[in-house]
């Protein structure tokens, strides 16, 4: 019996949630164990990138690409039809958030008019998530024009020709999922998902050395993270006092100096996930 839960543990024991709005860890789940070997994945610029990072199992001959220096929202689609057009007989899928898939749904057109079988998945949370969750953790500001409207993706998509599915379960994305194999049209799949942003690793409050306990409880009521531990956890474990990794050079002197303070803060409050 493991003293405690990994990152990475933690993370996996939400893959059989089944609660709705859909969490990415059940959709992921299923998206790596249906894709193929040689699938290839254009994936769109937003929290879609964090949730595919943390989520996705690249195995056998898989491939993926997303816009990583410039972060230009609206690649997911042309960058599908490119994969298709190079790799013809692979499966190709877009993952795209409902703010990047809007600003190039139109696309869906070339896969019509050039016959190109991809599945098109759109996360759809109704905002321009990356953006909320910089407007929550960074600025703290007031959340300002981030919200999209509750939108039928899949019927926008059978307009422009497109085979359309609509999913609120994950019953419902295994079955589209299938049926989207089934087919030699493009395939759009409107995932109904969660409101809520990623988990963050920018400020974890686990650590009762470093922050309150009433950040504590908030945090981990709202990530559910009751089986996480703070990185000076795993220190104490192994025998290593947190000051040989926050820097033995820092001296109780030096912290007056609120940058060191933070770098000190943040080497000792909780990397327990990547
Ligand atoms: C062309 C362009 N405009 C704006 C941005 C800034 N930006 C980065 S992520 C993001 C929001 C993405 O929203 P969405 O596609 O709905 O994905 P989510 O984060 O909700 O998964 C924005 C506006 C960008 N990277 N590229
Ligand atoms: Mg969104």
């Amino acid at each position: 019996m493991p003293i405690s839960k990994t990152g990475v543990e933690w993370q996996d024991s939400f893959k059989t949630s089944q609660e709705v709005p859909l969490r990415p860890e059940p959709v992921f789940d299923v998206i790596n164990k249906t894709a193929s070997d040689k699938a290839v994945f254009a994936v769109d610029v937003g929290n879609v990138n964090i949730n595919f990072e943390r989520l996705v199992d690249i195995h056998g001959d898989q491939k993926w690409t997303t816009s990583g220096q410039y972060a230009t929202m609206g690649y997911g689609l042309p960058a599908a039809i490119a994969a298709k057009i190079a790799y013809p007989h692979r499966d190709v899928y877009s993952l795209n958030g409902d703010g990047g898939f809007a600003m190039l749904m139109e696309e869906l057109l070339t896969q019509v008019k050039y016959n190109l079988h991809i599945v098109n998945l759109v996360f759809s949370n109704e905002t321009l998530g990356f953006i909320e969750a910089e407007q929550r953790d960074d600025s703290e500001q007031p959340l300002s024009g981030v919200d999209i409207p509750a939108t039928d993706w899949a019927m926008a998509a059978k307009g422009l020709g497109c085979e359309s599915y609509t999913v609120k379960t994950v019953d419902d994305f295994k079955q589209a999922m299938k049926a989207a194999s089934q087919t030699e049209a493009p395939v759009l799949i409107d995932i109904k998902f969660t409101h809520e942003m990623p988990f963050t690793t920018q400020h974890m409050f686990l650590d009762p050395a470093t922050s309150s306990q009433e950040d504590i409880d908030v945090f981990v009521e709202k990530y559910q993270a009751q089986d996480l531990k703070p990185f000076s956890y795993f220190l104490e474990q192994a025998g290593v006092g947190s000051d040989a990794v926050s820097g033995a050079s820092v001296t109780e002197d030096s912290t007056s100096d609120p940058a060191i303070k933070q770098a000190n803060i943040d080497a000792t409050s909780g990397a327990s996930l990547a």
